[in-house]
């Protein structure tokens, strides 16, 4: 627990400014205070965030905070503020309700702003987060760039269609804004490492030269107990924490992402990220408990269902093809009153991987393909595979106002895959809502 809860501002200016994400390879970025990613912020649960935006861009901006359960006038989105237009100042303020590792990002022009660099991590910590000798927070994300290390759209029909249906992959890959990185950890040691999805489209399954590794914590924080493995799927905004090491002195590996089949036109390939390097030994203070917390489960497997949300793709004349939530795209859905359960099935039919965002909320997938899966944990990104079904459980506490859900492909995103619906209070008199809510795009 926060016994003393305080205010933790920061100053973020949106900027164009030059990075180097490599030495001589020079990008036009844009993000937060002149850096990718942009400042880390760090606060204690409890504790109330204020950021004071300045948009020094050319266009309009905005900040979402993903993952995080806080009053929708602050979710970032075109559907709950005015985007900051160039000159112009917003303040966010909000306390911050959970424990992990969270993101804040750009929801205006996702597609550009984001790929350029607008970014950075948001830790919260708890006072009982478990000990670790040192902590790593690593972004990662992938650049679309040409020979002259300039982003540029592509121009041509065939080219355009397949930035549409993968999403935008690029070759320059990034660790915390920079290629090619270096990670040192002392032998001996066990470090938590916080790893978040940056990028626009890419999956990333982490591998470590085949060493083991614990997952510690998702979207939502903590998990009940540490998980063994040697690899791990992060899909664009999901995180996962890690316990990383004991390794041993002099120990040199890659930090790598396994090939994933998200059956796109470009195919996906093993690619190195970074390097460890582990130092000199030293002794350690770590300490990794069999069991970090409980998670209440918030319904069983066989939960009847109240909504039913469907991702599809379909043919478009202009564009090759319309990214679909329940058959449209950019829905207004139902709206959904406080304190009634969710339980919501979430369907793809395509042919494709699609990373489900819920915003303002976290949830706990119930059911996977008919399954119960094997373990439990507070999610707000979910990975669904091609021609698959999930079942997600979530509490709409009292949070009322304009809420969205979508994928996070920011490419499928802005093709339409995307609803906005309401959390109303249900105690309140219907006149008090909004009876026109206009199409959002962002
Ligand atoms: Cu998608």
């Amino acid at each position: 627990m926060n016994s003393q809860p305080k205010e933790v501002v920061y100053n973020l200016e949106a900027s164009a400014f030059n990075w180097d994400i490599s030495p001589g390879k020079t990008i036009e970025a844009w993000g937060f205070n002149k850096q990718i990613p942009g400042p880390e912020l760090r606060a204690i649960v409890g504790d109330t965030l204020v950021v004071r935006l300045t948009n020094n861009l050319q266009e309009p901006t905005m900040i979402h905070w993903h993952g995080l359960r806080i009053p929708a006038a602050m979710d970032g989105t075109g559907a709950v503020q005015k985007p900051v237009a160039p000159g112009e100042v917003f303040e966010y303020r909000f306390v911050l309700p959970d424990a992990g590792t969270f993101w804040y990002h750009s929801h205006a022009n996702e597609t550009e702003q984001l790929e350029k660099g607008m970014y950075g991590a948001l830790i919260v910590e708890d006072t009982t987060d478990p000990v670790f000798d040192a902590e790593k927070v690593l972004m990662i994300d992938d650049m679309k760039l040409n020979s002259d290390n300039k982003f540029t759209k592509p121009g041509w029909f065939v080219p355009r269609i397949v930035e549409r249906h993968d999403g935008r992959e690029g070759d320059t890959l990034l660790i915390s804004g920079k290629e090619d990185s270096v990670i040192g950890i002392a032998a001996g040691q066990t470090e938590r490492w916080r790893l978040i999805n940056a990028s626009s489209a890419r999956y990333i399954t982490l591998y470590l030269g085949g060493k083991e590794f614990k997952i510690i914590g998702t979207d939502g924080g903590l998990l009940e107990h540490p998980r063994t493995v040697t690899s791990v799927l992060i899909t664009p905004g999901e995180r996962i924490d890690i316990a990383a090491g004991p390794f041993e002195e002099g120990e040199t590996f890659a930090m790598e992402s396994l090939p994933y089949n998200r059956s796109t036109f470009l195919k996906a390939k093993r690619q190195q990220f970074a390097t460890v390097k582990v130092g000199k030994q030293k002794t350690s203070v770590a300490f990794i408990p069999e069991t970090f917390r409980t998670i209440e489960s918030l319904a069983n497997k066989d939960a009847i269902i109240t909504r039913k949300v469907r991702l599809s793709v379909g043919p478009s004349l202009k564009d090759g093809m319309d990214f679909l939530v329940n058959g449209d795209v950019h829905v207004n859905d139902k709206l959904v009153k406080v304190g009634e359960l969710q339980i919501w099935e979430v369907s793809n039919t395509s042919l494709m991987d699609h990373p489900f965002h819920l915003h303002g909320f976290f949830f706990q997938v119930i059911e996977e393909n008919g399954k119960a899966p094997e373990y439990r944990a507070w999610k707000d990104t979910v990975n669904l595979t091609p021609r698959s079904t999930m079942k997600i459980a979530w509490m709409p506490d009292n949070r009322p106002g304009t809420w969205m859900y979508h994928c996070h492909i920011l490419e499928h995103h802005a093709a339409g895959m995307m609803a906005e619906f309401e959390v109303i209070d249900g105690n309140k008199p219907q006149e008090e809502l909004n009876p026109v809510r206009k199409h959002h795009h962002n």
